[in-house]
């Protein structure tokens, strides 16, 4: 049987044959790249997820209060309630995985940014700041600090191999970013820039939509799609050839992630973790963010809309709230773990469903934009592999030291936007000079614009001999003597009238 015949007789099963409906319309160049789009897709696997997703689109939304616990306290570290000497133990221990090599960042970066308003993947936006560093500068440059810190601690260099998730729409831009700015000083063998997969999208009656006569219209398989893709790709194989033990992933727009954070690493190595999760105090109840607790003896991230008010209003004794670990998208996984989800449970990860506007061609070949939803997308997401996980520790941090997420432009809402995100960071940045034993000073009334480089320092060390009893006029920019426009950093007062602060 040839390779069309072979197809046909798949997509007839599947009740899709409307697939290669005008395949004797179409060009020969198009018949190819349909041919590949089909390829491409396991029809038997797409067609039981589109069951799969549409019964979960008809569950009646039945709250989970009485199935809920908050996480137990045993599995619940957090960096306020740890001491100095055991966040130094676990910092220790970070930094010298970091120089054996043991260390890896899976970042996800294949979101498109639609709510920030960019045509370009996140990763490439300019915050704004001094520096006019993008998002994937800053991070670059705190893999590279910290490699020079685990070097520094413990005399043995080693790198941080970082793994870059992007979509159909971000790999390309992403791949030629990093290469015209030289890999912003990491060796290009070590940034390994890896696409995810693609789902087909269905009408509501189970039909994948084609979006041209010769295209099938696909979606990005949301950033749970990373197992698939880690496993795919070959970039499981890549870390067991590099000894890369654990990984710790994030999202591509928190501005003030600490990337591979050494504390996190040990706090999760030597407690035996296989999966974790950061996560930042719930502000109130009603934040719109998913919380980390057990349903059912296991660990998951439950959405705001899950739970009654009730159960999200609950607080413990101290009046902290019970389920108050919100998620941030920042985890941390061992190799192992994530050959695991692999090999057994990826095909088992939930499917989330949008219904969406998505661009078709009717029966006659004519393209439409539709007004309203005419079907849905399917996605993963990255936490649905929580319940797999045989020892799973959640690890609070402080919102203001670790989490600023950049989703909004200014022009459509005034939270997660690059204006809080640059105020974000100029707040920490200050309290890190402040905590050095320096002062700025800045004109009344106004946030003093404060950054230094992670060149300088990765968060807030090795700042004291460079601001102790100085004072610091804003605007401060902190750069390394290797950045192209030396430190703006002065002697003295500086200048400061009385009309600063
Ligand atoms: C994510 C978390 C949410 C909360 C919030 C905090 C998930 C599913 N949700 O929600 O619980 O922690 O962040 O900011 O983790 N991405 C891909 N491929 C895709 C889709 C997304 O790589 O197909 C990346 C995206 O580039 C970003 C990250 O995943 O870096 C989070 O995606 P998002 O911004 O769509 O997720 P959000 O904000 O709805």
């Amino acid at each position: 049987m040839s390779e069309l015949e072979s197809i046909k007789k798949t997509l007839v099963q599947y009740d899709q044959e409307h697939i290669l409906q005008f395949w004797d319309i179409i060009s020969s160049d198009e018949r190819d790249q349909l041919l590949q789009d089909i390829r491409e897709i396991d029809v038997a696997e797409v067609a039981s997820f589109f069951k799969t997703a549409v019964a979960s689109l008809n569950e009646d939304g039945a709250k989970l209060d009485d199935r809920l616990k908050p996480i137990p306290p045993e599995s619940y570290g957090s960096v306020k309630r740890s001491s100095e000497s055991e966040l130094q133990c676990y910092e220790e221990e970070g930094l010298r995985q970091i120089s054996e090599g043991r260390v890896g960042v899976l970042l996800m970066a294949g979101g498109q940014g639609t709510r920030l308003g960019v045509t370009h993947p996140k990763g490439m936006f300019d915050v704004g700041l001094p520096s006019r560093k993008t998002l994937y500068q800053i991070q670059a440059e705190r893999i590279i600090k910290l490699e020079n810190l685990a070097y520094e601690f413990t005399g043995k260099r080693n790198n941080i191999t970082w793994y870059i998730m992007t979509s159909e729409a971000t790999m390309q831009p992403t791949e030629e970013f990093f290469a015209k700015h030289h890999y912003f000083g990491l060796k290009e063998e070590n940034v390994v820039i890896y696409e995810q997969g693609l789902l087909p999208c269905f009408t509501f009656d189970g039909k994948i939509i084609m979006d041209q006569k010769y295209k099938v219209a696909r979606a990005p398989d949301g950033n749970g799609g990373i197992y698939r893709a880690l496993r795919d790709k070959g970039i499981l194989d890549d870390m067991e050839r590099r000894g890369v033990k654990y990984l710790h992933a994030h999202s591509v727009d928190n501005i003030l992630v600490k990337v591979a954070d050494p504390v996190f690493i040990g706090y999760c190595v030597l407690r035996g973790a296989d999966c974790g999760a950061k996560v930042v105090e719930k502000e109130n109840p009603t934040e719109a963010v998913g919380v980390v607790c057990q349903v059912d003896e296991r660990f998951k991230v439950v959405e705001y809309s899950e739970i009654t008010q009730k159960t999200a209003e609950r607080v413990d004794n101290d009046g902290r709230l019970t389920f108050r670990a919100g998620n941030i998208c920042n985890h941390f996984f061992t190799t192992e773990f994530l050959r695991k989800i692999g090999n057994d449970f990826e095909d088992k990860l939930i499917l989330h469903v949008a219904k969406k506007k998505i661009p078709f061609v009717d029966t006659d070949g004519q393209r439409y934009k539709p007004e309203k939803p005419n079907g849905i997308k399917m996605e993963k997401f990255v936490f649905d592999v929580f319940p797999f996980a045989d020892n799973f520790l959640t690890w609070e941090v402080n919102r203001n030291e670790e989490f600023s997420a950049l989703k909004n432009s200014d022009e459509v809402a005034d939270k997660d936007n690059p204006t809080t995100a640059r105020n974000d960071l100029y707040a920490l940045h200050c309290r890190y000079i402040i905590d050095a034993g320096g002062k700025i000073c800045c004109s009344k009334g106004s946030v003093p614009v404060c950054e230094i480089s992670p060149l300088v320092s990765y968060a807030g060390e090795g700042l004291e001999c460079l601001v102790a009893n100085k004072t610091l006029k804003a605007p401060v920019l902190l750069r390394h003597p290797t950045e192209e426009k030396n430190v703006a950093i002065t002697n003295g007062t500086n200048g400061c009238s009385k009309d600063d602060h």
